[in-house]
Formats: C-alpha cells, sequence, structure tokens
C-alpha cells in the first residue's frame, strides 16, 4: 500500500461509469426491443448472456422452497436477527404526514405515501448477496410499499443463487424473476406480458444495468448509479494496525476498482499498516481483487494534525468511514462528507454490512457530497395539501391575482376572482 500526499489524492478518483459508446447503444437497443417484443426478447437475450433457454421467468414457490430447505437453521436464525435490527433501524426513518391548521381557518400540509411498486436488482455472480437483498427490501416494506418484484440473472443450470431465495422468501417477496442486465431493467421499466412495470429500480449492476438504469430515469425513479465499494480510515496513534489493515482489506475485496485510504497523524500506525496489509493479504481467499484493489487505489496520506486529516477525509467523502482516533465523537462532529460513519475500535466495517441495522447501500465516488444512504425515503414521496378558508382568499385573492397579471396569466387571475361572486 502506498504512502502519497495530501495532493495526489485525485489519483484515487474513479469517476461514475459512463460505459463505451458501443455500451451504451448496445443498452438502448436492448431497452428498445424489450418494449416491442416483451418476454420474447427477455427470452432471447437471456439466451445470448446468460446461456440458458427459460420458458418460465419467474421462480416458482418449490424453488423458494428447496433453496429454504437446502440452508442451515443457524444461518436462518442469524439472517432472522440482521432482518430484525435492519428493519428496527428503518422503522425510525418513517416520517409522518402532518396538517396545520392557520389562524384564518386555511389547513396546508404535507401528505406522505408509499410508491406502489418496487423492483429490485440482485446482481449475479459473486455478488449476489443476501444481505443486499435485505437493504433493499426491507426500507420498501417500511414504507408500506405493496408491490415488491426482485430480478437477478440466472446462472447456465437455469437457477438463481440459494441464497437470495432465501433472503427474498424471509422478507415474504415471492415475485422474483430470473432476468439479468439491460432486458431486467428494461422489464421492470416498461413490463413485459409476465412481469407488470414497477415505479422505482433499486439496486447495484454492472454496467449495462447502469446505463439501463440512466437510459429508463425519468420513466421511473432510480435510486443511484453505485461504484466500487470504498472505505477510508481515519486513525491517530491508538489505533491498531492488525485492525485497521483488516477493515481496509474488507471493502478491498470486493472489487478489483474498491479503494481503501487510510489517513492517519500517526507514521508509526502508518508503517505498520502497510506491513499488515501484506502479511494478511497472503491467504485471502480473493487474493487476485483484494491485491489490484490495493495496488491500484489503496493509498496511506500522513497528515501533521488531526484538523488537517478530518479536512482530506472531507475532500475524499467515502461511501464508509471508519474514525480510530481518541475522540471519534469529537472528530465525527467535524466530518461533513462521508455514507456511514463507523465509530471507534469495535465498529468494523463489516458490523454495518450485515447487521448494525442501518442500510449499506451508500453513495459512493464521492457522491456523498450531496445524496445519502437508501432509505425507507426512497420508497416515498410527498403530496402538497392546500385548503384555503374564505377569509383568506377574501384577504389574498387580490394579491394572487395581481401576482397572476404581472406574470401575464389572465386566466388564472380571473379563476382567483370568479370567488368574489361567494361573498357578493
Ligand atoms: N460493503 C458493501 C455491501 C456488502 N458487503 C454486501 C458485504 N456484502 C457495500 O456497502
Ligand atoms: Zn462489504
Amino acid at each position: 500500500m502506498k504512502i502519497i500526499q495530501k495532493h495526489e489524492l485525485n489519483s484515487l478518483k474513479r469517476s461514475v461509469d459512463q460505459g463505451t459508446e458501443e455500451q451504451r447503444e448496445a443498452v438502448k437497443k436492448i431497452i428498445h426491443d424489450v418494449k416491442q417484443r416483451g418476454d420474447a426478447a427477455v427470452q432471447s437475450y437471456t439466451k445470448q448472456f446468460d446461456r440458458v433457454d427459460l420458458e418460465e421467468l419467474r421462480v416458482s414457490e418449490d424453488e423458494m422452497d428447496a433453496a429454504y430447505e437446502s440452508i442451515d437453521g443457524e444461518f436462518i436464525e442469524i439472517l432472522q436477527e440482521a432482518e430484525q435490527n435492519i428493519r428496527r433501524f428503518h422503522e425510525r426513518q418513517r416520517t409522518n404526514s402532518w396538517f396545520e391548521p392557520a389562524a384564518d381557518g386555511s389547513i396546508l400540509g404535507q401528505k406522505i405515501t408509499a410508491i406502489d411498486a418496487a423492483g429490485i436488482y440482485v446482481p449475479g455472480g459473486t455478488a449476489a448477496y443476501p444481505s443486499s437483498v435485505f437493504m433493499n427490501v426491507i426500507p420498501a416494506q417500511v414504507a408500506g410499499v405493496e408491490r415488491i418484484v426482485m430480478t437477478t440473472p440466472p446462472g447456465k443450470d437455469g437457477n438463481v443463487p440459494e441464497g437470495v431465495l432465501v433472503a427474498a422468501k424471509l422478507l415474504g417477496v415471492h415475485e422474483v424473476y430470473k432476468v439479468g442486465g439491460a432486458q431486467a431493467i428494461a422489464a421492470l421499466a416498461y413490463g413485459t406480458e409476465s412481469l407488470q412495470p414497477v415505479d422505482k429500480i433499486t439496486g447495484p449492476g454492472n454496467v449495462f444495468v447502469a446505463l439501463a438504469k440512466r437510459e429508463v430515469f425519468g420513466d421511473v425513479d432510480i435510486d443511484m448509479i453505485a461504484g466500487p465499494s470504498e472505505i477510508a480510515v481515519l486513525a491517530d496513534d491508538s489505533a491498531k494496525a492488525n485492525e485497521v489493515a483488516a477493515d481496509l482489506l474488507s471493502q478491498a475485496e470486493h472489487d478489483a476498482r474498491s479503494s481503501s485510504v487510510l489517513v492517519t497523524t500517526s507514521r508509526e500506525l502508518a508503517e505498520k499498516v502497510e506491513e499488515q496489509i501484506e502479511t494478511q493479504l497472503k491467504d485471502l481467499p480473493r487474493y487476485e481483487i483484494a491485491r489490484a484493489s490495493i495496488d491500484d487505489y489503496g493509498a496511506i496520506i500522513i497528515c501533521e494534525e488531526m484538523d488537517e486529516a478530518i479536512a482530506v477525509i472531507n475532500e475524499i467523502a467515502a461511501e464508509h468511514l471508519e474514525i480510530m482516533t481518541k475522540d471519534p465523537f469529537g472528530d465525527m462532529a467535524k466530518v461533513k462528507h462521508a455514507g456511514a460513519i463507523f465509530l471507534g475500535p469495535y465498529s468494523s466495517e463489516p458490523v454495518g454490512d450485515y447487521f448494525a441495522g442501518p442500510n449499506h447501500v451508500l453513495p459512493t465516488s464521492g457522491t456523498a457530497r450531496f445524496s445519502s444512504p437508501l432509505s425507507v425515503d426512497d420508497f416515498t414521496k410527498k403530496s402538497s395539501i392546500i385548503s384555503y378558508s374564505e377569509q383568506a382568499l377574501k384577504s389574498n385573492g387580490g394579491k394572487i391575482s395581481q401576482f397572476a397579471r404581472l406574470e401575464g396569466l389572465e386566466a388564472h387571475a380571473r379563476a382567483i376572482e370568479t370567488r368574489k361572486e361567494r361573498w357578493k
């Protein structure tokens, strides 16, 4: 892991994946085709990309049950406990509608409603995480979304990962489809014979999924375009090098483009972490991925003082930030930008990935400067409520018509003025 200077930070930045011209064209074609030909198009892309010929796109109840039966009971209990923690945390995010009466008898307010249908994309391969099923589905359920649909690419054998099915079953999600890639996003956005369209699509995916989400945005809502996982650790000489290194590697193993950065006021810690990374890397099963990630996007920055280190942390605006200093809460108060902040030596990042309760779908690539973790808010929307009283219109109607005429909108002004007849 290299030690770099503050001004070299830019070299670690990864821009949000825009894909190549060819990929963008391919995605547009797939979406157009799914819109035109529905299931037939989805089936032919599944044959082409996933190498499997599927008659039935929907996962059957028997398949869900078989997955559940095949999984160890102890694992189910762990999943259930994690589910409870995640649900409890998200319950706290619920916001209420409000209605405020004024002295003149009018009422203004804000009514909150859930979206009708959410589509959750679960990527395939080694990124098919049951934990991500929880993190996407639970906030939607807490928001009160009535229909939750999941899509995930099938393997060559026509099956989808058991862990994903078990997580879906535990949460009571029964509409699961074996569809991946841009064709899944198109089917979710526009519907096919066997899949009714949804209102919002959430969940990460490969570049084709990301490009397709961009493409359908506007017709439906999307959560965000997630980049590779990242972690920044802010530490002083009170931190233990082996723990810091282990936590950096926990995110490095996600993706060869994941980034792991240590910002510290202690040169001694920096040197020890460097050593520890090498020692711990050696026997990781995902060595190749973690090695590439550490070599290309791993770095240590040494600062003179804590305030300088915090400024660097704010510039990075990491998806995950761990604070392992003598005063984690004091330092946290000065942090402005980070997706999730883990305080103290016991809050290792995987605590949040799986179990504590907060969502692990977080803003990446510096987007924590302006966006937030996936939450109940992502599955709700607001309607403004306006109920004017006679008294309110009497005293404000004149101002409103004047404002309308200022904009040259005579019909607006007259709509207000016709009400005058009521109090003649
Ligand atoms: N750290 C990932 C989430 C995850 N980790 C799932 C393990 N499983 C992005 O926040
Ligand atoms: Zn993780």
